[in-house]
């Protein structure tokens, strides 16, 4: 980067900084994206006239609001929720609702911003958004989260549509929530319509909604594994979190011929040296999205596997890491562990799950690596083909939906190469993912006046 460039950089940082204090992660993700895009804007300078970035860090709206609800003991609770309506350049506003008792505006701010590039990289017609609570679901009972859920939407609503706005799910909303907030939308709307994605297959689901995310960060990581000549067949994976991403992403990966070895939650990390098989998956499905039990039972159910209690997998050998579960789940020391480890070629399912710092060594030592806003955007891809079937009144089959989701991950390599490929041949992805996905966005807002 040449001095002028840096220097465009340290300034905007500054100011951006100084105007969001005490946004940590929202920073995190916009030095990111303007460390990757600052050559490209100040050799269009017009960019800077125009303050496309400026604008850009700025959300369009964010809502905030109280959201009270009662417990199964009648005791009243007061949570926050929120939706931050990012960027509606290129359509609606699209992205997940996340209930998790850390959510503040600095994670859906960097949230929002992300979504922003990742819904321009599916190459289809949706915004930037996010949205959720600092609700935490755990051990709450399914009448409780259906009145928060139900309470939630009740303010939720007013802002929401199917060509304004449309939410999903993200960590700690899956299909139980999907359909609490789906009913309280249509009976207060009195409307039937695709404004939530992940609903059920049997009132306005996209089929392979559910296993998209995970069987995406498959499909992008057998493309990026391709350009060394490699596959998942025979590799050991490292797979975190347990959640609706991990869960597929194992599937998937399984069936390409992986080992995949371990799996964690907030409490701990499992270890299976034999490797997970289909019975064992059967069991995760079951502990975690219908008993919502904790991945501990795992290492007390099946034989030789162990239970590593507040730690997360990384310092288990391995040729490939697929981090599910969060962000900032990979550290300096854990990206070390990693490559000193065997590791290859880290693709993210979860949103920043790597810190900068770990970037860079993973960058250093000639990884393979893909961000989230790359690799993970099957999940968001397909809701945006939900949303089609919605508005053609018809549904496709798995295959044609998983035909469609491979061709946009594929496309979504190629972007990557095309923006990504430095002088050497190495594959800058992040450079790749944040040039490809800011060019779209940027031209929509050109387009559309300063508005
Ligand atoms: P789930 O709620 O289904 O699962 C989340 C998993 O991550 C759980 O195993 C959870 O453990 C674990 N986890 C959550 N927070 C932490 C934490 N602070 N530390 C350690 N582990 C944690 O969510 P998803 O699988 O849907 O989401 C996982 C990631 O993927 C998130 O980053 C999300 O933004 C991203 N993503 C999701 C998409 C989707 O379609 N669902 C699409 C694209 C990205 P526990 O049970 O203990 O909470
Ligand atoms: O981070 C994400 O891309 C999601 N949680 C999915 C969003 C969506 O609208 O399907």
């Amino acid at each position: 980067m040449d001095k002028f460039t840096r220097k465009f950089v340290d300034n905007f940082m500054n100011e951006l900084i100084a105007r969001n204090p005490g946004e940590p992660e929202f920073h995190q993700a916009v030095r990111e994206v303007v460390e990757s895009v600052a050559p490209y804007v100040t050799e269009n300078p017009y960019l800077i006239d125009l303050r496309i970035l400026e604008r850009m860090v700025e959300p369009e709206r964010v809502i905030m609001f109280r959201v009270p609800w009662t417990d199964d003991l009648g005791e009243i609770h007061i949570n926050k929720g929120y939706r931050v309506q990012m960027n509606s350049a290129l359509g609606p506003y699209k992205g997940g609702l996340r209930f998790h008792s850390s959510v503040n505006l600095s994670i859906l701010k960097f949230l929002a911003f992300e979504q922003t590039f990742k819904n321009s990289l599916t190459t289809l017609p949706m915004g930037g958004g996010k949205g959720g609570s600092d609700f935490n679901p755990h051990g709450k009972s399914d009448a409780e989260v259906m009145r928060f859920c139900q309470s939630f939407m009740t303010e939720l609503c007013k802002h929401i549509g199917p060509d304004t706005d449309i939410p999903a799910g993200d960590i700690g909303v899956g299909g139980r929530e999907i359909g609490y907030l789906f009913g309280q939308y249509k009976r207060l709307r009195d409307e039937f319509t695709g404004t939530l994605t992940g609903k059920g297959l049997a009132w306005g689901g996209s089929l392979l909604r559910p296993e998209a995310t995970g069987y995406g960060v498959c499909y992008f990581a057998q493309e990026m594994l391709a350009t060394r000549g490699k596959s998942f067949e025979g590799q050991t994976v490292l797979i975190s979190g347990s959640g609706n991403v991990a869960q597929y992403a194992a599937k998937k990966a399984m069936a390409l011929g992986a080992k995949v070895v371990s799996l964690s939650d907030s409490n701990g990390s499992i270890y299976d040296p034999a490797g997970l098989d289909e019975e064992k998956l059967a069991y995760v499905l079951e502990l975690k999205n219908i008993k919502r039990g904790r991945i501990k039972e795992y290492a007390e159910r099946f034989p030789g596997v162990t239970y590593m209690e507040g730690r997360r997998p990384w310092s288990i050998p391995c040729e490939i890491a697929l981090p599910c579960a969060t962000q900032n789940e990979i550290e300096k020391e854990d990206a070390e562990a990693l490559v000193k480890g065997g590791c290859y070629c880290v693709v993210e399912g979860a949103n920043m799950p790597t810190t900068p710092e770990a970037i860079a060594i993973f960058q250093n030592a000639g990884l393979l690596y893909s961000p989230g806003k790359a690799s993970n955007a099957g999940g968001v891809a397909t809701s945006g083909l939900e949303m089609t079937q919605n508005s053609i009144r018809q549904k496709w089959t798995a295959e044609e939906v998983d035909e469609h989701l491979h061709r946009i991950m594929s496309d979504i390599h190629a972007a990557c190469l095309k923006y990504g490929t430095e002088e050497n041949g190495y594959v800058n992805y992040v450079k790749g993912a944040n040039i490809a996905g800011f060019i779209k966005v940027a031209g929509a807002m050109v387009d559309q006046g300063l508005v």
